[in-house]
């Protein structure tokens, strides 16, 4: 077995103080710096809008954030301007550890946003992760990070699918808690057949 970390958007916009501070966000960061040792790889992903992009509400007049519209690809949560490249708030955590093996940037396609480290939401586009992965002989991925409802829990969905042994340790994760989001999450993920650890 071949085993991989997958740290999510573990950044300063997700934390408390940040754009969409997710509640505890910064409480994980040491328990996951003491993980990455137990791994042959260590993943990290950084959300990473473009200004303007599509699912900030901001870029859509008249709409607030927190407010769901109906995109191409599905219903799209227009949330509060975060993680935009280059600013402070897309930046790491400045605790976390960066010296893992890959970062991989989503959501920078302007048109379409990307919960999931694989796929964007089309559920198609994909970002690359999981050539690496298999080029590397993965086969086992632990996920943790932010938010657990939202980019963990998409990350994990499409891991599952896509045949990875996936575990999602809840502990050093936080979640955002949208309209039901993190009951759903739980569900999904464990249909999906993700181990909740
Ligand atoms: C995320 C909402 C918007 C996440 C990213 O990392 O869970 N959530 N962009
Ligand atoms: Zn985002």
């Amino acid at each position: 077995m071949t085993k991989a970390l997958i740290v999510i958007d573990v950044q300063n916009d997700f934390c408390p103080g940040g754009a969409l501070a997710v509640a505890g966000g910064d409480e994980i960061v040491g328990g996951i710096n003491a993980l990455m040792d137990d791994f042959d790889a260590v993943i990290l992903t950084q959300d990473w809008h473009p200004a303007g992009h599509s699912s900030l509400a901001s870029s859509h007049d008249g709409q607030e954030p927190m407010s769901v519209i109906e995109m191409p690809y599905g219903p799209q949560v227009l949330w509060p301007d975060h993680c935009i490249q280059g600013t402070r708030g897309s930046a790491f955590h400045s605790d976390l550890r960066v010296d893992g093996d890959l970062i991989i940037r989503k959501g920078y396609n302007p048109a379409i946003d990307s919960y999931s480290a694989f796929f964007e939401n089309d559920h198609t586009t994909p970002t690359g992760l999981e050539g690496y992965l298999r080029t590397r002989g993965i086969n086992n991925v632990t996920m943790v990070g932010l938010a657990f409802d939202f980019c963990v829990n998409y990350s994990a969905v499409d891991a599952a699918k896509l045949g990875f042994d996936v575990t999602v340790r809840q502990n050093l994760c936080r979640a955002i808690d949208f309209d039901g989001s993190l009951e759903a999450a739980k569900t999904g993920m464990a249909d999906a057949g993700v181990v909740l650890s």
